[in-house]
């Protein structure tokens, strides 16, 4: 038995000397040392002998097995170093190489567009609110004096949900829930996604739209006009004229449409005007006086003005962005000619 291991102990330096690489130096530990290796079926054939042969033997495979290992942690040490040695010599690394440059990000358009018009009404103390995309139909309609009969609660337009809420087809409701919860006064902007049933080349089922509200006594038309005013041409330039054509809206009398000077030939008409010289850029209005009794206002007490624009229009036309669908593709090409300044 003894003479075996003596042998065992003699194979296995020869395999050491023979291995040249750190996996090879594995292979020679796995067959002697491993779970199926030499020395371990040694090692478990012990039991099958006399307590006599079991403590010499035992002592003797425990001490070659010691050797085994050293043998192999020096050897492998030794090659690691060596091949550690060889790679410091061939691998270069050439420090002066570029690095891979992953870019700037850039804000998408129509966040830099509701940006802008945030920031210009709330120099003149317009804050902004939040609310719910799914709405109650009271909020999205009976509060705003649409009854059920009016045709912009046709299905074609609403997208209605298995509990009987909606979602919201225009930030109105948000407003609601702002006169329900505040009291006079208030100047307030209500910016955020809205949803219609109705889609084509020019029509997206999500848009984004930003509607204000201010509620005072006293308030007037005129103040309508001069606000809007101040806001377009804060955006467009000085220079530029806006003009008030009359409308109608369910939430608003008297009810207006706003219209800006073509940005894109100052007047004269072109394809963007449609010949026009002008382009509708918002809906406003006085706010109606059912709206203010159905949020528990007093119209008799006061008076207030509001108006609705469409982000992703105005983002367009601000930003001469020809195709809607460039807006939702998120294509970076597209969105990285949006940096740095507004
Ligand atoms: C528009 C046009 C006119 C509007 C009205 C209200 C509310 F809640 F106060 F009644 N919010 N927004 C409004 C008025 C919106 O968008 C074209």
């Amino acid at each position: 038995m003894i003479s075996r291991l003596e042998e065992l102990k003699s194979k296995c330096e020869t395999a050491l000397q023979n291995a040249d690489t750190v996996s090879g130096i594995e292979d020679v530990r796995i067959s002697y040392l491993g779970k199926k290796g030499v020395l371990t079926d040694i090692l478990k054939g012990l039991k099958d002998l006399s307590n006599e042969e079991k403590a010499s033997v035992g002592q003797a495979a425990n001490q070659i097995k010691t050797q085994i290992t050293d043998a192999i942690d020096a050897k492998r040490h030794a090659l690691e170093r060596d091949e550690m040695n060889a790679k410091l010599v061939s691998d270069t690394v050439d420090v002066s190489a570029p690095g891979v440059g992953r870019g700037s990000g850039a804000s998408h358009p129509l966040h830099r567009m509701e940006k802008l018009i945030v920031e210009c009404l709330g120099r003149i103390g317009f804050s902004t609110v939040s609310g719910p995309e799914i709405e109650t139909e009271f909020n999205n309609f009976e509060a705003l004096n649409i009854p059920a009969s009016h045709p912009a609660r046709d299905m074609h337009d609403t997208f209605y949900m298995k509990d009987g809420g909606v979602l919201r087809t225009h930030t109105s409701p948000v407003q609601i829930r702002a006169m329900q919860t505040m009291a006079p006064p208030l100047r307030i902007l209500a910016p955020g996604k809205v949803f219609r049933c109705d889609a084509d080349v020019s029509h997206s089922p999500v848009f984004h739209q930003i509607e204000g509200l201010l509620v005072d006594k006293h308030v007037s038309f005129a103040e309508l006009k001069g606000t809007l005013e101040f806001f377009l041409r804060s955006l467009f330039g000085d220079s530029k004229k806006v003009r008030f054509r009359p409308s109608y809206f369910p939430f608003t009398v008297p009810s207006c449409e706003v219209d800006l000077e073509c940005v894109m030939c100052k007047g004269k008409g072109c394809g963007i005007c449609k010949q026009t010289g002008w382009l509708e850029v918002m809906g406003a209005g006085m706010v109606h006086r059912n709206v203010f009794k159905a949020v528990g206002y007093d119209p008799e007490e006061v008076t207030g003005f509001a108006f609705g624009l469409g982000v992703d229009r105005l983002a367009m036309l601000y930003y001469q962005i020809s195709d809607i669908r460039l807006l939702y593709e998120n294509d970076a090409r597209f969105i990285s000619q949006f940096k740095g300044a507004a």
